[in-house]
């Protein structure tokens, strides 16, 4: 995960590490020892204390050597080779811009000890301008959300949007097979009636991680099976409904509005953008896009086993002001995980 962002990062450190470095002290002039005329007698010591001159240049380079102060220039230089690598990969141009102010404050005018370790600095300042875009004031819980709706009795709902072959039908039978594991029956609304390979798809995952499906015939009305789903929820006791639907490009004024009837009817409790990372910005732009059609209160992205760049994971939460909620990790149905920043910051700074 994040090979490439992980590789240039490095070298931003180590840029930083050289530029905070403490210098070398200036070598010192080769020694003259005086000349000793022969045949002089020793002198008495002098009781006259040594002058002071050499003294004070001494602790001047001393000082120097302990505290090296980054100039405006040497993080000048430091932040263009940051803004480059973070664009080369795909980080959304506002995030990459903020990572770079937080940088850039926090490393004007830092003084370095000689015992501080200027790569512990960078890699400081590195991780909390990343912690700083990974988190969001808006906290999602699944669970608790799914908890809450059992306490009223009525099942959670939740939509899940974006676009075709970028990993939604999985995504969704790996959260079935977790939430199972977790001691929620979900079921499945099989809402991409577009095309008719859809409903087929989300049947076999179905299938194999054991949930069942709600479905009508191809084309039918997505809506209606949302509606159908929760009704046969409600009707079984089901704690929730996950709801399919289908993909075409964002751009697609049918398919928008066809997300907003699902949305009007179903009322889901969460509704999530499904995102292929590898797809970095575009993904950032299509959960935008959706937001601002049918609101979104999180996204889960998939495909980060394969994401060597990491800038689709590292913009989407502050372009869209909502959390990650899973990444996905891979093709089986257990590579899910819930999203923490440190996973992030693991893969990018960890050994
Ligand atoms: N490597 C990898 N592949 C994934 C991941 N999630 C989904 N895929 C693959 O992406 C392809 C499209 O997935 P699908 O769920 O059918 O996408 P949908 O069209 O959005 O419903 C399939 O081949 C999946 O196996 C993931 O986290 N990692
Ligand atoms: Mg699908």
């Amino acid at each position: 995960m994040f090979e490439k962002l992980k590789k240039k990062l490095k070298r931003v450190v180590e840029r930083i590490s050289q530029k905070a470095a403490p210098e070398e002290p200036p070598e010192a002039p080769p020694e003259v020892l005086p000349e000793i005329p022969p045949e002089v007698p020793p002198k008495t010591p002098s009781k006259v204390p040594p002058p002071k001159k050499p003294r004070k240049a001494l602790k001047r380079i001393v000082k120097r050597i302990i505290r090296r102060e980054l100039s405006p220039t040497d993080v000048e230089d430091i932040v263009w080779e940051l803004q480059v690598g973070l664009l080369e990969s795909d980080v959304a141009v506002p995030v990459a811009d903020h990572i770079i102010e937080r940088v850039k404050a926090g490393l004007t005018g830092r003084k370095l000890g000689l015992r501080e370790d200027p790569k512990k600095l960078a890699d400081e300042v590195l991780r909390q301008a990343i912690q700083e875009i990974l988190t969001t004031e808006q906290k999602v819980d699944l669970l608790k959300v799914i908890e809450a709706k059992r306490a009223e009795g009525e099942p959670a709902v939740i939509v899940f949007v974006g676009i075709n072959g970028h990993g939604k039908t999985t995504t969704i039978a790996k959260l079935a097979r977790y939430l199972i594991g977790h001691g929620y029956k979900p079921v499945l609304a099989a809402a991409d009636t577009f095309r008719a390979a859809g409903i087929e798809q989300l049947e076999i995952h179905a299938k194999r991680v054991g949930v069942g499906v709600i479905k009508q015939r191809r084309g039918a009305d997505a809506a209606a099976v949302a509606y159908d789903a929760i009704a046969h929820a409600k009707a079984r006791g089901l704690d929730v409904v996950l709801v399919d639907t289908a993909g075409r490009m964002q751009t697609d004024l049918n398919l928008m509005d066809e997300m907003r009837k699902i949305i009007r009817v179903a009322k889901p409790d969460l509704t999530i953008f499904v995102g292929d990372a590898l797809t970095g910005n575009d993904a950032v732009e299509q959960a935008r896009t959706f937001d601002q059609v049918v609101g979104i209160n999180g996204s889960i992205l998939c495909k980060m086993d394969a994401d060597s760049r990491g800038g689709a994971a590292l913009s989407i939460t502050q372009v869209t002001g909502q959390p990650i909620l899973f990444l996905g990790t891979g093709q089986d149905y257990k590579d899910l995980v819930e999203f923490k920043p440190e996973i992030i910051l693991n893969a990018l700074f960890g050994d």
